[in-house]
């Protein structure tokens, strides 16, 4: 790659914004992805960081590139046979000229689809109507001196097979991993809700990424230091400080669970990653009393009895005040954040996620634990009583390493730990 820094700087800006486009436009209402998650294959790539899988992992900022010559092709297998109605090919800035779609029962023998000689890249939608279980692209001329690269190769239509992990023997049937992240930083900072502006919040304390303030972007993220185990998981957590009188105290540790419920479970088999980029806050930090806000709840540590509660509860000694704050996790599927921060996010109704907000992604659920139990007169937060307690996540998993999980833990319901395994 050494000489494509031009292309290279074009598209890192790009990216956010194109990452998000492909779920956004479906072919067609009756047509359904069923190429995204299927095994891949191609006839060679540039580098190993270039696989086929990466054009049907759903995610624009990845990219397959072959080797630098003529021809070549990509297949998807779609696990069974399926009617296929079209094709869509997003193209990186190293695109074919002439290829052509071809579509197999088995593999070897193939019927064309579509063919072209003067193709101009870009996102190009094909129809393509045909049956069986192998999906190819098989290029002829590229345009560029490079290969051919595409960040997306996406089939729609009916039928084929599910993508069905292994399921380990002992394996818990919960869907759910988890990142372990403490306490790193405070500051009167919010990159969400006060973007670019130093010292315009309440005070917050910062939980993953060690370098989050006012001014921290997507890319400052994945470019820092994250305190979390895994470490790879370079997100940034933050919550209003907790004080007992005017001293802060911070968590003995943020628990950071991704979980696969909420929803039906044929509905968890579908969780899709956050995007890269996305920024959710969930809670009512201007909540005027425990009604305002129906999302926290506080409860003791090995104190069950004590029962939840939106505001402070008293603990037994012996024992930590604890908070729970679920997030929202039906997506609109389009944007990585919203005007007010919220609405690009929803709660799903009757276990599904409404039409508005239609693709499920993992349920984060934050755990704090404080080290302070007894008359909580004293306790306050940094945005007022425990009823205004909050949470923003700002999502900088490396895209693979949240694949992986959701297609390894929460789509067929298996517990994993930090490291996204069983
Ligand atoms: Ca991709």
């Amino acid at each position: 790659m050494r000489a494509r820094p031009r292309f290279k700087a074009v598209f890192a800006a790009a990216l956010l914004a194109a990452s998000v486009l492909t779920i956004a436009t479906r072919a067609d209402a009756a047509d359904t992805l069923i190429s995204q998650g299927k095994t891949a294959t191609a006839s060679s790539s540039e580098s190993a960081a270039f696989p086929a899988s990466n054009a049907v992992d759903g995610n624009l900022g990845t990219r397959w590139s072959s080797a630098f010559s003529d021809p070549q092709w990509l297949q998807v297998d779609l696990g069974a046979s399926a009617t296929v109605s079209s094709v869509v090919l997003n193209w990186e800035a190293a695109y074919a000229r002439a290829f052509s779609v071809k579509v197999s029962a088995n593999g070897s023998s193939w019927s064309t689809l579509y063919s072209t000689t003067n193709a101009t890249g870009g996102r190009q939608s094909i129809t393509a109507a045909g049956t069986g279980r192998y999906v190819r692209l098989e290029t002829t001329v590229r345009a560029t001196q490079w290969g051919v690269s595409l960040t997306e190769f996406q089939v729609y239509g009916s039928g084929g097979g599910t993508t069905t992990p292994t399921i380990p023997p002992g394996a818990v049937r919960v869907a759910e991993f988890l990142a372990d992240c403490p306490y790193s930083h405070r500051l009167p900072d919010d990159p969400i809700i006060f973007p670019g502006l130093p010292g315009a919040s309440h005070m917050h304390s910062f939980f993953g990424s060690e370098v989050t303030n006012a001014f921290s972007t997507t890319q400052d993220l994945l470019n820092a230091n994250s305190n979390c185990n895994p470490s790879i998981d370079k997100s940034s957590y933050w919550i209003p400080t907790f004080y007992n009188g005017n001293t802060p105290v911070e968590p003995t540790t943020g628990i950071f669970y991704y979980l696969g419920e909420g929803v039906r479970d044929d509905l968890i088999a579908q969780t899709q990653p956050f995007p890269l980029g996305l920024r959710i806050v969930a809670g009512n930090a201007k909540a005027t009393g425990p009604n305002d806000n129906t999302i926290s709840r506080w409860s003791c540590l090995h104190a069950g009895e004590v029962g939840s509660s939106h505001d402070f509860v008293t603990c037994p000694p012996g024992t930590m005040l604890e908070s729970y704050l679920d997030f929202p996790h039906c997506w609109d599927g389009v944007n990585l954040d919203s005007p007010d921060h919220k609405s690009h996010m929803a709660y799903p109704v009757n276990n599904a996620c409404p039409a508005s907000h239609p693709v499920v992604v993992p349920k984060l659920r934050q755990v704090m634990r404080y080290p302070v139990n007894g008359n909580p007169a004293n306790f306050r937060l940094a945005s007022g009583a425990g009823y205004t307690m909050h949470g923003d996540f700002f999502n900088a998993w490396p895209v693979e390493e949240l694949a992986r999980r959701v297609n390894d833990c929460i789509r067929p319901i298996v517990k994993c730990g930090t490291n996204g395994r069983p």
